[in-house]
């Protein structure tokens, strides 16, 4: 087997988003960082969009991040709001419009920091909608301050030694809390750092978009991303960086389910 070094630059051209196949995705080149996991999770949502036939009729919802972009790379209707919002005026999209599948796509940054009451409150009143909170464990788009997901002793740009819980306090297990609420009907934590996790976290995906369709109520879906550029590491170590730090507070898996398959 030959062993590239990581400093290495690519042998070959990276694989473009638009080159990954699915008929959302938009033939435009993307400006996130080479090894972010955000792309992989955009990938995902246009293939359960398209398999699910709910691609003419989604609205997503997002705040501000880098995960954004997606609303510009991806066929799909978006709707943008106030950091944190997004829950809120999913609720309202869904409201108006029960036959539309509805859902927001956040960051940990804009979903736990800034919005986590939005997310508990719509979870509460049991709307149908299903949040997907994208978790790198920072604020990527501002340059990788710790975020309420930031595991103990991560490096970020607001915690150069390590989150510190007695400076810092402990992270937030998001999809944890939301399990716990009696409105909730779906709830999951995937990861897109291996091949596996990727196939998971679909299914994750295809069933919170399936009993949300069928009426059930709240479904949420956290993924664990990669943010080489966040973490200060080298791009290569991001999926491994996932496995061996952030599953260790963040355990994949289905969480909750009122109806297992
Ligand atoms: C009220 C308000 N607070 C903060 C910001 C700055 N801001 C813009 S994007 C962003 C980071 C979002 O991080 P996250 O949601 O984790 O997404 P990521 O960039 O990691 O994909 C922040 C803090 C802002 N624009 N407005
Ligand atoms: S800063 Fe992090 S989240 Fe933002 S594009 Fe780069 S790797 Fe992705």
């Amino acid at each position: 087997m030959t062993h590239v070094p990581t400093g290495a630059p690519p042998g070959v051209p990276a694989t473009k988003v638009a080159e990954f196949g699915s008929p959302l995705l938009l033939s435009e080149e993307h400006h996130l960082c080479p090894g972010c996991g955000h792309p992989v999770a955009w990938r995902l949502l246009c293939e359960v969009m398209t398999e699910l036939a709910l691609a003419d009729r989604a609205v997503g919802v997002i705040g501000h991040g880098c995960y954004t972009q997606a609303a510009v790379l991806t066929d799909l209707e978006w709707l943008q709001c106030l950091h944190g919002r997004a829950p809120a005026v999913a609720t309202g999209v869904k409201r108006v419009h029960p036959g539309v599948a509805v859902f927001t796509l956040q960051g940990d940054g804009d979903m736990a920091s800034e919005g986590l009451h939005e997310l508990l409150h719509a979870a509460g009143r049991a709307e149908p909608i299903t949040c997907i909170m994208l978790n790198n464990g920072v604020f990527g788009d501002t340059g990788g301050q710790m975020t309420a997901t930031t595991v103990v002793g991560q490096r970020t740009k607001t915690s150069l030694e390590g989150r510190d819980p007695g400076t810092h306090g402990f992270p937030i297990p998001v999809a944890d809390l939301v399990r716990t609420l009696p409105g909730t009907a779906y709830v999951a934590r995937g990861a897109v750092n291996n091949a596996g996790a990727v196939a998971q976290t679909k299914k994750f995906l295809r069933r919170a978009f399936e009993l949300q369709m069928e009426g059930a109520g709240f479904t949420f879906v956290e993924i664990l991303t990669m943010c080489p550029t966040g973490w200060f590491i080298p791009t290569a170590e991001g999926p491994g960086y996932v496995a061996s730090v952030f599953e260790e507070t963040f355990p994949v898996g289905q969480l909750k389910t009122l109806a297992p398959r």
